[in-house]
């Protein structure tokens, strides 16, 4: 059995965070595990509260999972301030972690503030280098690399950028296809080793996408728990996440979860 970690926030509505990654994980086969970095009083509508997890429990918890059942991949969503930053990098470095898939989340869909601003510049310093991909949407991308991103070729240009401080970069385009010109397709580019990939998937025109970014880093994450390469992981993932779109779940008052369940790997 193949075991994965997520160190992220916790959703009481159960469609992102934490909750929507231990779904995918299960979704997936592997052996799911949490860490607990903030937990948030939220559901389709948006947020009530934020309770930042303290850095030693955050620690006490990475201690406790990282010296019993090792995981073989990690996925990190919601840290939301420095002290948590530093707290899990320097647990990451401690224990050797690897297959670390980082989801730079920095705000709900709704707009709530997941990462204090003087955290991003650490987040770079410190964990992306330890990192094996990065996965921002397009804010996330323009706020890292502090370009504006309009078109696929300044998608290019800035995973070509993060590059330079991890070894893969997925930068999303769903923002792109579900803007006003509204593109058809779902594109998402991987810079790796040099070269970028593209990632095609039809685009789901739903409101119903709270917790796409937390689902997708789960399944990369799953897929290279179980062995599959950086870019099969990235192909397989954003298949599972357009399915867990395409089912049509439609639950709550506002932007509804996904439907972790439908999807089945190809066998090989
Ligand atoms: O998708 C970003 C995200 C991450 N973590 C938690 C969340 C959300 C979005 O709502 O609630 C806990």
């Amino acid at each position: 059995m193949k075991k994965v970690l997520t160190i992220a926030g916790s959703d009481s509505s159960g469609g992102a965070g934490i909750q929507a990654d231990l779904k995918t994980m299960t979704g997936f086969g592997v052996y799911g595990m949490s860490v607990i970095t903030a937990v948030t009083a939220q559901n389709t509508l948006g947020i009530t509260g934020i309770r930042q997890i303290e850095p030693e429990m955050i620690e006490a918890q990475m201690d406790c999972v990282f010296t019993d059942i090792y995981p073989d991949s990690v996925k990190l969503g919601m840290l939301g301030d420095k002290r948590a930053v530093a707290a899990v990098s320097r647990k990451l470095k401690e224990y050797g972690a690897g297959n670390i898939v980082v989801d730079p989340v920095m705000a709900s869909t709704s707009g709530s503030k997941f990462l204090e601003e003087e955290a991003i510049e650490l987040m770079k310093k410190e964990l992306l280098p330890k990192a094996d991909l990065v996965t921002p949407n397009l804010p996330e991308a323009e706020a890292l690399t502090g370009m504006k991103i309009r078109t696929k070729k300044d998608m290019e240009q800035a995973a070509g950028i993060l590059g330079k401080i991890c070894p893969g970069v997925l930068i999303k385009g769903g923002h792109m296809a579900g803007g006003d010109l509204h593109y058809a397709q779902a594109e998402d580019v991987l810079y790796t080793h040099g070269k970028h990939i593209w990632f095609s998937e039809p685009f789901i025109d739903t409101s119903n996408t709270h917790g796409t970014g937390c689902t997708l880093s789960s399944a990369i994450a799953s897929c290279l728990a179980l062995g599959y390469s950086l870019e099969e992981s990235v192909k397989l993932g954003k298949k599972y996440l357009t399915a867990a779109l395409s089912f049509g779940l439609n639950l709550g008052k506002g932007n509804g979860p996904l439907y972790h369940f439908t999807f089945t790997l190809p066998q090989s």
